[in-house]
């Protein structure tokens, strides 16, 4: 058992070892933050990077997709915990066009694990799906997720659909993922961007007034 094979089991998409070698860091003690940020979290990131190469394709990207949700599903009930008073209510989402979740689900683990509520609406979320989430769940935030710069408009679309149904002035809106920068949170209007999930939930309390 190392981080060194949990690595190498989401780099080669291997769920089977990756969900028997997380099992067996947890076991022997091993931080969950650690088995996320140094062995998952760096194999996707090299996973991108051989896609990038033209070394790895799409099915290879999903099979190691697979096996760090396996790694996450195991790691979850570990970084989240049963807060008794919730600080407020987060909607999550991943923006239209946009299948891109491991980012976005991270997020929403560590907004509960530091005492968030988290409404999860998936993936390919339309402007007008984040609207009836702010008009049916009423959260005082809601997080945005854009892996795809083709997808990454939808963000402005989001936050001009809230203006149109005058919601824009209840809610904050944070957004994240790989291709998104402060830059382009100012330009659209967002109240806040993060660059990874940790600094994500400090963001939400920010915003909040709750650091
Ligand atoms: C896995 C993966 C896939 C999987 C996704 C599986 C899944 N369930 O998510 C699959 C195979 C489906 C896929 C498909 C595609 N992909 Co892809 N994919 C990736 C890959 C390798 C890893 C993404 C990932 O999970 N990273 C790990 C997580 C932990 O990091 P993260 O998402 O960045 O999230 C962190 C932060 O960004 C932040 N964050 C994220 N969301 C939010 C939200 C908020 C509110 C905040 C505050 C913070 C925040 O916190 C997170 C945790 O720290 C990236 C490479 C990369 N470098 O990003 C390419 C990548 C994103 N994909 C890419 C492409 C091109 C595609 C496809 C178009 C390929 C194709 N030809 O079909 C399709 C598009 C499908 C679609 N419509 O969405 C390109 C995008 C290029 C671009 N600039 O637009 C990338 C960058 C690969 C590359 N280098 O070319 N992909």
């Amino acid at each position: 058992m190392s981080l060194e094979t949990i690595y190498e089991g989401v780099l080669n998409g291997d769920a089977k070892k990756t969900e028997a070698e997380v099992s067996a860091a947890l076991s022997a003690h091993t931080p969950p933050e650690d088995v996320l940020y140094k062995a998952c979290i760096p194999a996707m990131e090299e996973v991108g990077r051989l896609f990038e190469a033209g070394e790895k394709f799409v099915p290879e990207m999903l099979i190691s997709a697979r096996a760090m949700q396996t790694a996450m599903r195991l790691l979850r009930p570990r970084l989240t915990s049963a807060n008794i008073q919730s600080l407020g209510k987060v909607v999550v989402g991943t923006v239209a066009g946009d299948l891109h979740d491991i980012g976005k689900n991270l997020v929403a683990m560590m907004l509960e694990g530091s005492g968030f509520e988290v409404v999860d609406l998936g993936t390919d979320v339309t402007p007008q799906k984040f609207v009836d989430a702010v008009k049916q769940h009423a959260p005082q935030v809601i997080g945005m997720s854009a892996l795809l710069t083709t997808t990454m408009p939808s963000m402005g679309a989001t936050i001009e659909a809230l203006k149109e149904a005058g919601l824009r002035e209840q809610v904050k809106v944070m957004i994240g993922g790989a291709p998104i920068t402060q830059d382009f949170a100012d330009k659209i209007g967002a109240d806040g961007f993060a660059p990874d999930a940790s600094s994500a939930s400090r963001r939400a309390k920010t915003l909040l007034g709750a650091a």
